[in-house]
């Protein structure tokens, strides 16, 4: 049985898409099968790194301060077990669709509480920073988690560069609208677009990444092409996939997910073990590529870094 196989037994990713079902929100379009179809006679990740652009060639470094020296996930799991909605809810949907999804030419806007409003293209604003190598820890709120090499910049040199404004409380994220590109939008699975959000102390906490690139390579359509965000100490919907607009904004921004089940998935998302979902344990997780369960640990192996920026704060009620 491979891993694949035996997830879907037990994910609660079925559950979670049951819950989408039973409220009604879960719909199938005969677009969008017909779509499928069309793109089942390509190869299974067809949309690599190589077919999508140019391939950043990394040269092999030391682990720096901020990296994992866990086993990395393979390419060939990474890249094919994703949560990504716009292009479907099966796991396997977005690596067989992420060919419609062009990440050039793009541009991402910024706006809100920020001197200088503008909307960039993406190549310029990835010119901006030199590219940095993360290997983090990712772990989805649905149980499972990988280990992740990103490439791109923190987040934090960009908002310096973009000058908040006094105001500025809380950055929001949103990626791209286009049913076109991204035939899950045909449907009202999720309240599109996705956004996210995070309070602009956690925005400009050196781990937190803005990624452009995996292993190496040109970060892959269903891996969030071309720019998404990682907080490795939360859970993995907060990374928000192919960003277009960033807005620094003065209130807490209403996020997808919470809006979606606001007693299943909060604005803060840390990683808590101690915390169980509503319908399921947080206490452990299925690493990709494992057998068995391995016990998840609070921020996800990141308090050391983290837990100062909750100092106060009830972790129960603002999950
Ligand atoms: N726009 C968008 N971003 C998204 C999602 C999504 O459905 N849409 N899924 C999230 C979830 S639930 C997870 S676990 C991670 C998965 O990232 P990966 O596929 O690169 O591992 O992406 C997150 N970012
Ligand atoms: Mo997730």
């Amino acid at each position: 049985m491979s891993d694949a196989d035996d997830l879907k037994e037990t994910d609660p990713q079925n559950s979670r898409r049951d819950f989408l079902r039973s409220a009604g929100l879960f719909t199938v379009t005969a677009a969008g099968l017909a779509g499928g179809l069309e793109l089942l006679t390509r190869r299974p990740g067809a949309a690599s790194a190589e077919a999508q652009g140019t391939v950043l060639v990394r040269p092999k470094r030391p682990l720096g301060p901020y990296d994992t020296s866990e086993a990395i996930t393979p390419w060939a799991q990474a890249t094919t077990y994703n949560n990504f909605y716009e292009f479907g809810t099966d796991k396997g949907d977005p690596a067989r669709m992420a060919a419609s999804l062009k990440p050039r030419p793009w541009t991402v806007r910024i706006d809100g509480e920020v001197k200088k409003p503008q909307t960039v293209d993406i190549d310029t604003l990835q010119g901006w920073f030199p590219l940095e190598d993360r290997v983090y820890r990712m772990r989805c709120v649905e149980g499972w988690s990988m280990v992740m090499p990103w490439l791109g910049f923190p987040l934090a040199a960009l908002i310096r560069r973009l000058e908040p404004t006094g105001k500025a409380k809380y950055v929001q994220f949103t990626s791209l609208y286009d049913p076109k590109q991204f035939p899950g939008q045909r449907g009202n699975v999720l309240d599109w677009p996705y956004v996210e959000g995070l309070r602009l102390d956690e925005a400009l906490h050196p781990l937190t990444f803005m990624a452009v690139g995996l292993d190496g390579r040109v970060l892959p359509g269903q891996n969030g092409a071309p720019l998404r965000l990682v907080v490795p100490w939360k859970y993995g919907f907060k990374n928000i996939k192919s960003i277009v607009r960033i807005t620094l904004a003065e209130k807490q921004p209403q996020t997808t997910w919470a809006l979606a089940a606001s007693d299943e998935y909060g604005f803060y998302a840390n990683v808590n073990p101690a915390v169980p979902h509503p319908r399921w344990s947080q206490a452990t997780e299925r690493r990709i590529g494992e057998l068995g369960r391995r016990a998840t640990l609070p921020f996800n192996g990141y308090a050391d870094q983290v837990a100062g920026l909750y100092k106060g704060m009830d972790l129960r009620r603002n999950f």
